[in-house]
C-alpha cells in the first residue's frame, strides 16, 4: 500500500516542504507540499535529487576502509574502533590540536549532524577546527557578533512588507535564497514590485535575480563597502538619519558620521562602476521608502572587505530606521533558539586563538578554512596530522585546492562523515556514511532561525532506515563516547547524557530538540495544560505550524553588556583604511586587469549532486562567461578552449561570451571537475569543467574574518593553443 508522507527537503535553506510516497519503502512520487505552512508547494528541479541521490549506486550504505588495492566495505564496529584508536593515538602523542577538524555545508541541513558536532567537538577539544563559513557567512557571524554580541544575531529582509529592497551580491533566483530563508523565493521576489515597491541588485553580473529587479547595476568585485560609505554619506550630508532613534538603541554612530565624510559618491564611482548620481539617487530613495531593507549574501561576505560591507549594510538598516522593524531587517524568533546552542559551540568573542602558520582568527569557534592546508604541510609543534572531515569536500570547496589535496594525502589519519568517495574523501583511511537524508527526521535548527516568517516544522523518517544504518548523530556519538565521553556544555542534557548511557538509554536529537523546544520562547515549559510547543504538537502537525510574520524584537534578542548596538568597533573603523587604498588602486580604468567571480546555478548545489542524472541534463554549464568586449579585446571566441591563470594555477575550460558580466569580470561556477574522482562518482565523473578552486587564492581574504575572497580574483586568460 502507498503511503504519503510530509516533510522538507533539506538541499538549500528554502525549506520547501514535500508530498512524498512511498511504496515497498521506496520513493514512488515527490511533490512540493502545497500546505506546507511556510513553502505551500513551491519546489525546484533539485528536490528530485533527494530521490536520486538516495537511490545512487555510487551512494555508499556501509562504512569503507582504504586499501592498497581500494576501499572495501567493514563493519560499523571495525569502523568506530579503527577511527578511535587512530586518533587517541596521534592525541596521545602530539596533543589535541594534532587533530583537525572540518565541518561542511551539509551539516547546517543535518538536525542528527548538528546536535552531535556540538558534542563531538568538545570531546576532540581540539583548536584546529575549519570550517565552510569561512568561504561564506564569517563577515555575517562576526558583523553580528560586533554588533549585537552574538554570532547567531542575523537579521533578514522581510521581503513579504518591503516596498525597497536594496540586494546586494545574492542571486536568490538561483541559490533558494539564502541567510533569508524565504521559501518560494520567485513569488516573494516578484510581491515587492507587484505591490509597487523596488527591488535594486547590485552584482557584476545580470544574473538570475535581475528577471525580478526593478534596476540591475554591475559593481566591480569587491566595490560594495565603497558603495555603501557613499550612500551613508549622502544620507548624513542630506540630513536623511533618523538620529534619535539611532541613539535610543545603539552607540557610535556618530564615529561612522565622520567616517563616511571622506567618500562622497564622485569619490567611488570610477572604482566601482555606479555612476556617483545614481548613487545619489539609491540613498535618497532608500531613505524616503516606506519601508526599505538593504540586504547583501555571498557576494558581500566572499570578498576582501567582506566585514566591512556586512556592518555598512546594517549601518544604513539602522540610520534609516529599518532596522527591527516591520518591512526592514529584521531578527526571526525562532522555536528553537539557536543562540543558545551557540554561546556554547562557538563562543561569544572572537579571535580567542588564532591559526599557527598565518595567525589568523578564529571566528565562532573556527579557523579560516584556506588556512588548512598549511597546518597540515608546515612542519613544527602542533601541526596538523589526523583529520576529521564531517559532510565536506574540502578539496572541491576551498581556495588553492591543489595545495589541499597534495596535504591530505600526507595526513597519517583521515575519516570522513561522508556517503560519497569524492575528490577528498578518497584520502581517508574510513569513510563513515550516515543515513540519507529520507531515512532521518529532520527539524531546520539554522533555517528556522533566519526565516522571514516563523515557523516551526520537525518530520519523521520517509523511508525506514536499514537495521544496520547509523545516522550522523549516532556515528558521532559514538565517536565522542570513544574520544573521551560525551559533553554539550548544557549541564541538564549533560547530565541526562551521562545518566543515560550508564543505564544503557540512549539519548536521541529527538530528546534534545523536545527540550529546547519546550524551554524555547513558544515552548509549554512542561507546564500540564499550557498550550506551548513541544515535539509531540509538531508531530501532530506534519505539515508545520504557522508562528506569524517576523516582529521586532531586537530588545530580545541582543546579548551585549549595555543592551546596545556597539555600531563603531574600532576593527571595523580601522579596516576602512584598505577601502580608501582600494579606491585609489582602482580608480583608473586602463590599470585594471581581470577579475574572476563565481555563479551558482539552479541544477548544481556546491561541490556534489552532479551525480544525479536529472540535474546535470541540459547545456554545458561549466564555461567561462567573458564580456564581448574584453573577448575581443583578447581575440578569443566563445566556444574556444582557454587557459585561466591566476598566483596560484591554471585551469582549462570552455569560453562563453556574453554581456550578461561587467566588462573587466569574468565568471565560473564552482563544483565542477570531477575527473580525478570518475570511477567512484561515475554520472559527475563524466562532466566537463575544472575546479575553480584551483586557481582561487588561499592568501586572498578578508583580514578580519579570515573569509576566502572567491570573488574578486585577479586572473589572466588566453587562448587554451597559445
Ligand atoms: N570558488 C568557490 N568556492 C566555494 C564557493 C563559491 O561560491 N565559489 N562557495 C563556498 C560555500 S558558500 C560553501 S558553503 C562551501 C561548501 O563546501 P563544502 O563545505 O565542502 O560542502 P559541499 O560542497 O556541499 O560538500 C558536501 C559533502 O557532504 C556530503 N553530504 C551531503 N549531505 C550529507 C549528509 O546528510 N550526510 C553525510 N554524511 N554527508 C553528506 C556530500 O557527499 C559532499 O561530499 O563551498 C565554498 N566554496
Ligand atoms: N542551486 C544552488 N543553490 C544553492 C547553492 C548552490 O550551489 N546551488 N549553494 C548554497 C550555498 S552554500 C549558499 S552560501 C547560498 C548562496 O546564496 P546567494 O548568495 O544568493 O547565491 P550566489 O549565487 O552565490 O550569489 C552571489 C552573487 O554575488 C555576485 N557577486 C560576486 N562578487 C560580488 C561583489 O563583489 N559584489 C556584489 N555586490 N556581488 C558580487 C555574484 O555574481 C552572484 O550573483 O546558496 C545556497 N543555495
Ligand atoms: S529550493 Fe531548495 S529547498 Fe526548495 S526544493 Fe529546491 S533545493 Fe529543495
Ligand atoms: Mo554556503
Amino acid at each position: 500500500m502507498p503511503s504519503t508522507h510530509h516533510t522538507t527537503c533539506n538541499l538549500c535553506e528554502a525549506m520547501c516542504g514535500l508530498s512524498v510516497t512511498v511504496e515497498d519503502n521506496k520513493v514512488t512520487s515527490l511533490r512540493g507540499d502545497s500546505e506546507d505552512a511556510f513553502s505551500a508547494g513551491h519546489i525546484c528541479p533539485k528536490a528530485f535529487a533527494l530521490r536520486e541521490t538516495f537511490d545512487d549506486p555510487d551512494r555508499l550504505r556501509q562504512p569503507m576502509r582504504r586499501t592498497t588495492s581500494g576501499f572495501v566495505a567493514i563493519s560499523w564496529e571495525e569502523a568506530f574502533d579503527e577511527v578511535a584508536r587512530n586518533l587517541l593515538h596521534i592525541r596521545r602523542r602530539d596533543g589535541k590540536h594534532a587533530i583537525g577538524l572540518y565541518a561542511g555545508n551539509p551539516m547546517v541541513h543535518n538536525l542528527h549532524a548538528l546536535l552531535g558536532y556540538a558534542g563531538f567537538t568538545r570531546a576532540l577539544g581540539t583548536r584546529n577546527r575549519f570550517d565552510a563559513n569561512s568561504q561564506d557567512a564569517n563577515p555575517r557571524l562576526l558583523t553580528s557578533l560586533l554588533l549585537y554580541g552574538e554570532n547567531t544575531t542575523i537579521p533578514v529582509p522581510d521581503v513579504d512588507r518591503t516596498s525597497y529592497l536594496l540586494m546586494l551580491g545574492a542571486n536568490p533566483a538561483a541559490s533558494g535564497g539564502s541567510l533569508m530563508t524565504m521559501g518560494d523565493v520567485k513569488h516573494r521576489l516578484r510581491g515587492i514590485t507587484e505591490r509597487g515597491g523596488k527591488l535594486v541588485l547590485i552584482d557584476p553580473r545580470r544574473s538570475e535575480t535581475s528577471e525580478y529587479a526593478s534596476e540591475h547595476h554591475f559593481i566591480r568585485p569587491g566595490g560594495d563597502a565603497a558603495l555603501l560609505l557613499a550612500i551613508l554619506h549622502v544620507l548624513c550630508q542630506e540630513q536623511k538619519v533618523r538620529w534619535a532613534n539611532v541613539r535610543e538603541v545603539a552607540i557610535g554612530a556618530e564615529r561612522i558620521e565622520s567616517l563616511v565624510k571622506d567618500f562622497p559618491p564622485a569619490a567611488v564611482a570610477d572604482a566601482t562602476g555606479i555612476p556617483a548620481e545614481t548613487i545619489v539617487r539609491i540613498a535618497r530613495e532608500f531613505a524616503a521608502a516606506p519601508r526599505a531593507v538593504a540586504y547583501g549574501r555571498i557576494g558581500t561576505c566572499q570578498q576582501e572587505f567582506g566585514t566591512v560591507a556586512n556592518w555598512l549594510i546594517d549601518v544604513l538598516n539602522l540610520f534609516t530606521g529599518n532596522l527591527d522593524r516591520e518591512g526592514g531587517s529584521m531578527f526571526p524568533s525562532p522555536a528553537f533558539d539557536l543562540g543558545s546552542v551557540g554561546r556554547k559551540v562557538a563562543g561569544t568573542s572572537y579571535a580567542r586563538w588564532r591559526s599557527r602558520v598565518r595567525s589568523l582568527p578564529e571566528v565562532a569557534g573556527n579557523l579560516p578554512a584556506s588556512a588548512l592546508a598549511e597546518e597540515i604541510d608546515t612542519a613544527g609543534p602542533g601541526q596538523i596530522r589526523a583529520l576529521v572531515c564531517l559532510l565536506g569536500n574540502p578539496v572541491m570547496s576551498v581556495p588553492n585546492s591543489a595545495r589541499l589535496d597534495r596535504a591530505l594525502s600526507s595526513l597519517e589519519f583521515m575519516v570522513s562523515l561522508d556517503y560519497y568517495i569524492n575528490e577528498t574523501s578518497r584520502h581517508a583511511h574510513i569513510i563513515l556514511p550516515g543515513r540519507h537524508a529520507l531515512e532521518r527526521s529532520h527539524y531546520d535548527l539554522v533555517f528556522h532561525s533566519l526565516q522571514v516568517r516563523n515557523t516551526a516544522k520537525y518530520s519523521l523518517p520517509v523511508i525506514q532506515p536499514h537495521p544496520d544504518s547509523r545516522t550522523d548523530f549516532d556515528i558521532l556519538y559514538e565517536l565522542s563516547m570513544r574520544l573521551g565521553g560525551l559533553r554539550t556544555g548544557f549541564p541538564v542534557v549533560d547530565r541526562a547524557l551521562a545518566l543515560g548511557h550508564r543505564i544503557g538509554l540512549r539519548i536521541t536529537p529527538e530528546h534534545i530538540l523536545d527540550l529546547m523546544l519546550r524551554t524555547g520562547r513558544y515552548g509549554d515549559r512542561f507546564l500540564p495544560g499550557r498550550h506551548g510547543l513541544s515535539l509531540r504538537k509538531l508531530k501532530e502537525a506534519p505539515h508545520g505550524i504557522d508562528l506569524g510574520p517576523l516582529r521586532p524584537c531586537l530588545s530580545e534578542r541582543i546579548q551585549t553588556k549595555d543592551r546596545k548596538i556597539q555600531l563603531a568597533p574600532q576593527l571595523l573603523i580601522d579596516d576602512v583604511a584598505r577601502v580608501k587604498t582600494w579606491l585609489q588602486q582602482n580608480s583608473r580604468a586602463s590599470d585594471r586587469g581581470l577579475l574572476l567571480i563565481g555563479r551558482r546555478q539552479l541544477r548544481t548545489n556546491n561541490s556534489w549532486m552532479h551525480n544525479c542524472p536529472s540535474l546535470i541534463k541540459g547545456p554545458d554549464r561549466s564555461a567561462l562567461i567573458m564580456h564581448s568586449q574584453d573577448a575581443s579585446a583578447l581575440n578569443l571566441q566563445a566556444g574556444q578552449t582557454v587557459q585561466v591563470d591566476s598566483r596560484v594555477g591554471s585551469i582549462t575550460v570552455t569560453l562563453a561570451v556574453s554581456d550578461e558580466v561587467m566588462p573587466g569580470v569574468v565568471s565560473l561556477p564552482h563544483g565542477f571537475g570531477h575527473q580525478h574522482v570518475k570511477d567512484t562518482l561515475r554520472v559527475a565523473g563524466s562532466l566537463q569543467g575544472a575546479n575553480v578552486n584551483l586557481i582561487t587564492d588561499d592568501h586572498f581574504l578578508d583580514p578580519l574574518s579570515g573569509t576566502a575572497s572567491l570573488n574578486g580574483v585577479p586572473v589572466r586568460v588566453r587562448s587554451a593553443a597559445s
